[in-house]
């Protein structure tokens, strides 16, 4: 476990102030959020989208799938932008928010050569931008992009605080992730000061399936396969699973964390069958590392999350996880 030893108070790091003057030096940003965004790489972009008109800075938010149904209530996501590639120029910055990699966004033509931030707190970002600030000890993004706002513009409205709420929240697993921090803690006391309501964001951010969801959910957990000596729980969802339920792909959310619910379980893995490949989310209580089995795969994430794609059929892809997972240590 990491050392729990950030707080509000720490001066602000060298690449922090660097992010803060290329933003605060750029005319226009061209915001970018991740492929199958979640609620931190939305909440950073919905938050730094709205601060951007306050500040009088021209914005675009941008990234390579839409913003699922259960984030459309984010400030600013009327105006997301979905596509594949972009062509910028050097009066605009370009903003990757919580961006392992340029590959897990859209593609940038000529991206080495043009003014870029990195915002992130994944350890095994590549640190591709021309500043990169990284802090693998941030529990959400959205605690670098609170510290990165309040230094640009002192307090911040209630729509900037929705979005990085949403971020804070979803990250930290509600504030249970062991990436959770007394840091984490201050800036939501900060953003509770703005006016945000919990109990509102509760009900936004995960009161929001519908039965279908439920229902492909049942499916899931009708299959799970679970081993008590290691407590490896697994499950998988086909194809006829959404064909049978009326569910769609997003409707996998937290799936994975629920199959760590079983009392005892370290370890848990879902497969998705999605178009020609597999989706595969992966959890962990941290004595096997997610993030380990997911780079094996071409991968990436955490040591407690990571996912990963394989160009397989889905019962080859079943075959190979099962026979991988009799060779885990935990
Ligand atoms: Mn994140």
């Amino acid at each position: 476990m990491m050392a729990r030893t950030n707080n509000t108070e720490m001066p602000p790091s060298d690449a922090l102030l660097k992010v803060v003057a290329e933003l605060s030096k750029y005319p226009q940003w061209i915001l970018l959020s991740h492929e199958q965004p979640d609620g931190d790489t939305l909440g950073c972009g919905s938050a730094f989208y709205r601060f951007a008109a306050r500040f009088g800075k021209s914005a675009r938010w941008m990234g390579p799938d839409p913003i699922p149904g259960s984030y459309a209530f984010l400030p600013g996501s009327d105006r997301y932008e979905v596509a594949r590639d972009l062509s910028a120029t050097e009066e605009s910055l370009l903003v990757f928010i919580d961006t392992t990699t340029p590959e897990r966004t859209l593609s940038v033509s000529g991206l080495s050569g043009l003014p870029s931030v990195n915002i992130d707190h994944h350890g095994d970002n590549s640190r591709f931008a021309t500043v990169n600030l990284v802090d693998p000890h941030a529990g959400a993004t959205a605690e670098l992009a609170w510290e990165i706002l309040r230094r640009m513009g002192g307090s911040l409205s209630l729509d900037e605080a929705m979005g990085l709420y949403a971020g804070l929240v979803t990250d930290t697993g509600r504030f249970s992730y062991s990436c959770t921090t007394p840091r984490s803690h201050r800036i939501a006391s900060d953003l509770l000061e703005r006016g945000i309501r919990p109990e509102l964001m509760d009900l936004l951010l995960y009161c929001n399936l519908n039965p279908q969801a439920l229902r492909l959910r049942g499916r899931a957990f009708s299959k799970l396969d679970y081993d008590p000596d290691r407590g490896i729980a697994f499950t998988w969802l086909s194809k006829s699973d959404f064909e049978e339920t009326g569910a769609d792909f997003s409707e996998t959310e937290g799936l994975s964390s629920d199959l760590l619910r079983i009392r005892d379980s370290q370890f848990s893995a879902l497969l998705v069958e999605n178009n020609s490949s597999v989706r595969v989310s992966l959890r962990s209580r941290g004595k096997i590392s997610a993030a380990e089995v997911a780079h094996k795969h071409g991968g990436g994430g955490h040591p407690n999350a990571a996912g990963m794609r394989l160009s397989l059929p889905i019962e080859r892809a079943i075959d190979i996880f099962r026979e991988e997972m009799r060779e885990f240590h935990g």
